[in-house]
């Protein structure tokens, strides 16, 4: 908890021109971390995109522009800190309100269902400590939709025996994302083939279609038509929603966030599989 604090102070430092800034936040992360590197790419030094990445921001309310809050940093590519590191080449949501959520797409293209995961989603998690069950995560809720208005999920559940308080334990965030730590690099451990929807070897929290839900728990338009539509079509819309800024129906409060927690989730990008 004190390292991920000075971690927001060290994020919050920045003034000076962005490179400069970058480079010593990726130095004064690394220290705190007690790392020799860490992951850290500007956007200005972005490769092409593969053609597997969520490459346009359709919306993104939080968006300044600048640093951790550049939606930019969405769609520039993945660029996992590996276990026990966040990549710091992502785009902030807020915890709550409308700037807690961002919608992606492929351009014109349509993500559909077939073998296995059909997307991964990549956030910026990693271990506490050496502890795989003890992770600074940020739970995301997952949504998707062919027409950016009815979306359906995949029925995201907080198993923890005390719903109302946060837990690190990645399994009791059943169907969310922001739990996983990512692996995948797009320069350092640029992943082909079946490696690449391999979560063990890539990271990142994967989804699978045939997952989907047609509850309409959340109030997103989602019916077993909507639900069915989007399995048999696909998907053009990715809605990440900071899960903080939802209410957990087992409670009736918001789902719980780690009180060390910065801002809210921190996208670095998202892989899809099947593209038509
Ligand atoms: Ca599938
Ligand atoms: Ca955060
Ligand atoms: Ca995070
Ligand atoms: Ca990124």
């Amino acid at each position: 908890m004190k390292r991920l604090g000075l971690l927001i102070l060290v994020l919050s430092l920045g003034k000076c021109t962005e490179a400069t800034s970058k480079s010593n936040s990726s130095a004064l992360v690394a220290l705190v971390l007690g790392q020799g590197t860490v992951s850290a790419s500007a956007s200005t030094q972005r490769n092409p995109l593969r053609e597997e990445m969520a490459d346009t921001v359709v919306s993104a309310p939080a968006n300044t522009g600048v640093e951790y809050r550049n939606s930019a940093n969405a769609v520039n590519g993945v660029r996992g800190g590996g276990l026990n590191a966040g990549s710091l080449d992502v785009f902030s949501l807020d915890q709550t309100g409308s700037g807690a959520s961002i919608v992606l797409s492929w351009k014109d293209k349509t993500i559909y269902n077939g073998t296995g995961i059909d997307f991964i989603v990549f956030e910026n998690p990693f271990r506490a400590g050496s502890d795989p069950n003890s992770i600074f995560l940020e739970a995301i809720i997952v949504e998707v939709s062919e027409d950016n208005t009815n979306y359906c999920g995949f029925a995201p559940s907080y198993t923890h025996s005390s719903p109302t308080s946060f837990s690190r334990n990645p399994s009791h965030w059943q169907n969310f994302a922001g739990k996983t730590p990512v692996i995948y690099h797009d320069e350092t451990n640029r992943l082909t083939g079946d490696s690449l929807w391999d979560t063990a070897q890539t990271g990142g929290d994967g989804f699978d279609l045939d997952n989907l839900s047609d509850s309409n728990t959340f109030n997103t338009g989602c019916s077993s038509t909507v639900k069915n539509s989007i399995q048999t079509n696909g998907f053009k819309y990715l809605k990440l929603t900071a899960a903080s800024a939802r209410t957990n129906p087992n409670t009736g409060s918001a789902f719980p966030v780690d009180s060390g927690a910065f801002d809210g989730p921190d996208i670095d990008g998202v892989l899809g599989r099947y593209r038509k």
